[in-house]
C-alpha cells in the first residue's frame, strides 16, 4: 500500500476490477480515478468516475472514502467490532462491505457463513465466493 500511494500521489490512475464466476461470466468495474493515501491517513481510499460498462456494478461507492482494515488493524466504521475479522479479509471496509476481494475461496455460492467469501455483491451477492478477482491500476491518459 505504500507503493500504491506513492505511484497514485505522483499522478492520476485509473482502475480496472476484473472477476469471473464459476459459470465462465466475466465482468469489470472501470474508475477513472484511483487514489489512495498515506499509512498516516490510514491508506485511505478514493475511488470515482464509475461507468458500467462492465456489467460488474458499483460496489466500492459504499467503501470509498474508507480506511484499509486487517485483523490486526481495525480502520473500519464499526465501532462494535472488526469488519476483517469478521469477514474475514483485509480492505477498506466501512461497516462493512460490499466487496471483499482479500475474503475466503470458496468456491462459488455457499450460506454457511456470512458474506466471507470473495464477494463483489452487485455482481453476484454477499454469499457467491467468486473464482476470480483482481484490481488492477495504471496512469490515466
Ligand atoms: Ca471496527
Amino acid at each position: 500500500l505504500d507503493n500504491i500511494h506513492e505511484l497514485t500521489r505522483l499522478q492520476n490512475h485509473e482502475l480496472m476490477v476484473d472477476m469471473e464466476d464459476f459459470e465462465g461470466n466475466k465482468k469489470f468495474a472501470f474508475y477513472s480515478s484511483f487514489k489512495v493515501d498515506a499509512e498516516c491517513d490510514g491508506y485511505m481510499l478514493h475511488v470515482s468516475g464509475f461507468n458500467n460498462k462492465g456489467g460488474a456494478g458499483d460496489s466500492l461507492a459504499f467503501q470509498n472514502e474508507q480506511k484499509f482494515s486487517t485483523f490486526d488493524k481495525d480502520q473500519d466504521k464499526w465501532s462494535e467490532n472488526s469488519c476483517a475479522r469478521t469477514y474475514l479479509g483485509a480492505f477498506w471496509y466501512n461497516a462493512c462491505h460490499y466487496a471483499n476481494p482479500n475474503g475466503v475461496y470458496r468456491w462459488g455460492a455457499d450460506k454457511t457463513y456470512y458474506a466471507i467469501g470473495v464477494e463483489w455483491y452487485f455482481f453476484k451477492g454477499n454469499d457467491y465466493s467468486l473464482k476470480s478477482i483482481s484490481m488492477k491500476i495504471r496512469p490515466a491518459k
